[in-house]
This record gives structure tokens, sequence and C-alpha cells, in this order.
């Protein structure tokens, strides 16, 4: 059994495929981690998801913000935009299959015998393992709840609060929650988010630097993988954190991680 990690997909799913005949993945043994925005922006973003359906039982994913920007569109809380390419999704004879089971994906993964983390954008600085993974479960737990999700995805577009207080509740709880993990990129040391900024690690807006590089850290030392930042092309100084996004759907390459090895394989766009 080899486990692997792969970087946002984003509909792209020949050099996924380029990918995996490369290693030889077998679905029956091997391991695959996907870092999430499964679909969105690329060419085949149906059958991207059919594929990943299709051997769920060997993959671990989590969701990015294009994941729940396609949920939110599906349950008529949101509107496609131009850009998007999900349409095909909703017209998808098994639509309702496949996006449940998006839906029953976690935001934050923690393998304890491997010592992992995975996560689609980045974990603040000031929450350790078992505070992530707490907040984490909030949210997992108002996607799969069909009383709180509507609540749940009209709430989740904004960049207010930027900034956690744990007294905070409700949907403005959650949508910062979610910001975290999804779209976070430069942060202060106690958690405050700029969310407009997309460049590379070192054009952080003053007083921001990238969520990874903070020294009081508090997972800082812990394995944690992730992806959502093409600019960064795949490179992340801090020791353990793995950045997998090297902008596949841009124009640059996908990356794939084998990690009994350490080694990084890479198909072009
Ligand atoms: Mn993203």
């Amino acid at each position: 059994m080899t486990l692997y990690a792969v970087g946002d997909l984003q509909g792209c799913l020949a050099p996924l495929q380029c990918l995996l005949k490369r290693v030889n993945f077998n679905p029956q043994q091997d391991k695959l981690w996907l870092t999430g925005d499964l679909v969105n922006r690329g060419p085949k973003s149906l059958e991207t998801l059919r594929f990943l359906y299709s051997i769920r039982h060997s993959i671990q994913t989590v969701l990015g913000n294009h994941d729940l920007h396609l949920l939110a569109v599906a349950h008529n809380r949101r509107n496609l935009k131009r850009s998007d390419t999900l349409d095909e999704i909703l017209r998808a004879p098994e639509r309702d299959e496949l996006l449940d089971w998006l839906r029953q994906q976690k935001l934050l993964h923690h393998d304890e015998q491997r010592g992992l983390t995975l996560v689609h954008a980045g974990i603040p600085p000031q929450w350790s393992l078992k505070k992530a993974l707490k907040r984490a479960a909030e949210v997992e737990t108002a996607l799969r709840d069909d009383q709180q999700l509507p609540a749940y995805l009209d709430g989740l577009y904004g960049n207010e609060p930027n900034q956690w207080d744990k007294k905070l509740k409700g949907t403005a709880r959650l949508r910062l929650i979610t910001n975290y993990f999804t779209r976070m990129r430069f942060c202060t040391a106690e958690g405050k988010l700029e969310l407009a900024t997309k460049e590379n690690a070192g054009n952080a807006p003053a007083g921001y630097a990238p969520w990874f590089s903070h020294r009081k850290r508090k997972m800082r030392g812990e394995s944690i993988l992730f992806g959502h930042w093409a600019a960064l092309q795949g490179r992340c100084d801090e020791p353990g954190v793995h950045a997998l996004d090297t902008g596949c759907v841009w124009g640059g390459a996908m990356t794939l991680l084998n990690l009994d090895s350490g080694k990084r394989l890479s198909c072009a766009c």
C-alpha cells in the first residue's frame, strides 16, 4: 500500500490520470489523498467527480472553496458565475448521488498513525490540532444535516468576521471556520484574515504573513498537506508543510506526492 497526495484538480482529469498511470496506482491497494477543489474552472468537472466517486473507497479528500460553491449552487443558495464550469454536474442524471457523496466529505482530515493532516487552504496559527478538528467538525455536521445545510450555505459567502472569537455563533462562526480551512492565505499571528491577496508568499500585505510562517503557530512541527495557493507553485519553506497546488488549471502542472518516499511527480496540464 502506497499513500499519495495530489493538489487541486479543478476539473482537470487528464493530468490526474497521467499521474496515476505513472505511479501504477492500484485502487485495490493504494490510497490517494486530495487537497480539494475537485471541480470548477477546468474542462472535465463532471468526469472528474464521476471518476473520484468510482474510486471513493481508495481516496480521502477534503472540501475546497470550489466544492462548497458547487454545493451552494446545487442547493439553490447561489447562482452560477460566468467562469464556473459546473453546469454539466448539475444536469447529470446521477447528480444527487455525486453531490450527496461530496457533502459527506470533511474540511480537515487527520491520520493519527501517519501523523499527517490534510486541508484545502490551511490551519490558522492560533489553533492546535485538537481545536482545529473540533472546529472543522462543526462545519462538517452542518453540511451533513438537512436542517442546517441551507442556512450554512446561505451564510457561506463573505470575508467577515475576519478574526476568531470563541463567542461567535451561528452562520458567522461557520463562515469564519470555513474561510480558515478553505480560503486562507495570509493572516496575522492571531489569525486575523486577509482574503484579498492571492500573490506568492513574498508579497504579503503589510502586517500579514502566510498562515504557515508564524513562529508561534500551534501546529508547528506537525505535517500538513494543503492546496489552494497556486501562486506558491508548490514551494513552502516551512518544515513539514507541503504545498501541493501547482496551478494546473492556470496552465501549470498537477503535482502528486508519494508520502512513503517523499518524491514529487508532475504532469503538465
Ligand atoms: Mn481553492
